[in-house]
């Protein structure tokens, strides 16, 4: 059957209603549903915390038995699988829903398509492809996590109205104004990590928590590419180790081996002791990183700076999303230069966003997947 005119528009909220979750559901992709019954929303739901349960059963359960007949908006494919809950397909057709309206199939092996078949036997009009466009980006990181064991990689930078992102010997400088940093806190709580280079761990002594009210629970687990374990001890990020996570990924062969290393094997130990993860993985290939990431269950990361930590991804080509926050002042003399600017975005990127937050200005590109 067709799509109708008031489709979209009830889509736009189930995808609005999703990003609620985002970064809190890993390995599961946070799902948003809306039952709609005459026009009304009767039930909605997002995926619950952890990714259990799912967002069909509890949106249906708000609904109760005004479902029958209803119109559910499912911004994924309703699943087919016996997982650690029932289909979800099979809830929508127990509730005697009438029509199920989907963005995005799902790539999931055990559902790809099974959970529309599904639903169709059982005599429910089904349109899947509504919204994809915006549906695929709030679904990124799990739709990249199951198509390419990656998580979907968004670099963020605050570059000055020079064109730089820093001032070598000065550690944190001001670029943007606080609006747009708060909407950087926004883009930790949605993601499952978050990462920076010792370079910016040293200079800046970052927290890398989210701060804003009422998402302070939300920091994502925090990632330092330190090839030879350099990290003070009583920098932030060690500090808080305990509390929000750390990883710190020992890379490159330094010029000793890591082995016999007694120094380096002191440093690990205390690190170890300190509460971070030390995991080893070569740092001039990225790729390799985000397979171990992958296979941990991160579904969308952050990576924050610096200048040559970005490189390196954008170098390897593992860079998904770029959000360049441009502020209205100079850095001048001593200034560190940003590896991309609004010129020289690499051409399989496109603008799709530009926002402003106070006096700061955000264009987004992002490359299809
Ligand atoms: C839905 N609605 O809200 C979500 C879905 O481990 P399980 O049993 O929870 O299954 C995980 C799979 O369920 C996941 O790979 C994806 O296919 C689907 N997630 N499906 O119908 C939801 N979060
Ligand atoms: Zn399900």
């Amino acid at each position: 059957m067709a799509p109708r005119p008031e489709d979209e528009r009830f889509m736009a909220a189930a995808i609005r209603l999703s990003r609620w979750h985002l970064g809190l559901t890993s390995t599961n992709p946070s799902v948003g549903c809306l039952v709609v019954k005459d026009g009304t929303v009767i039930g909605r739901a997002v995926t619950a915390l952890g990714g259990r349960p799912h967002a069909e059963p509890q949106a249906l359960a708000e609904a109760g038995e005004a479902a029958r007949g209803a119109t559910a908006y499912v911004t994924l494919e309703p699943c087919s699988h016996y997982g650690k809950t029932p289909p979800c397909a099979e809830a929508l057709i127990a509730y005697g829903v009438a029509r199920v309206v989907i963005s995005v199939t799902d790539p999931d092996q055990r559902v790809s398509g099974r959970g529309i078949a599904m639903l169709q036997d059982a005599g429910i009009e089904v349109d899947a492809g509504i919204l994809e466009e915006d549906g695929r980006r709030s679904l990124a990181g799990y739709l990249m996590r199951q198509t390419r064991n990656r998580p979907y990689v968004t670099l963020k930078l605050a570059v000055s109205a020079d064109g730089m992102i820093g001032k070598t010997g000065e550690g944190q400088v001001r670029i943007t104004g606080d609006i747009a940093r708060a909407q950087v806190q926004v883009l930790r709580a949605e993601s499952d990590a978050i990462l920076v280079g010792i370079g910016t761990a040293i200079a800046d002594d970052p927290e890398l928590t989210c701060r804003l009210p009422g998402l302070e629970g939300r920091t994502p687990l925090r990632i330092v590419i330190d090839d030879q374990l350099q990290l003070p001890l009583d920098s932030k990020l060690v500090k808080t180790a305990q509390r929000y996570g750390l990883m710190v990924v020992a890379g490159d062969p330094p010029p000793f081996d890591q082995n016999t290393d007694k120094a380096f094997i002191g440093r690990r130990a205390a690190l170890d002791a300190a509460g971070a993860e030390v995991l080893q993985s070569n740092s001039s290939e990225p790729g390799e990183l985000l397979e171990a990431l992958g296979t941990r269950g991160i579904s969308s990361l952050l990576v924050e700076g610096g200048a040559r930590t970005a490189q390196r991804f954008l170098a390897a080509d593992l860079i998904d999303r770029i959000l360049l926050f441009q502020g209205p002042g100079t850095i001048g003399e001593g200034g560190i230069e940003s590896p991309v600017t609004k010129t020289n975005i690499p051409p399989s990127f496109r603008h799709i966003r530009a926002s402003r937050f106070g006096d700061d200005r955000c264009d987004e590109f992002e490359r299809g997947f």
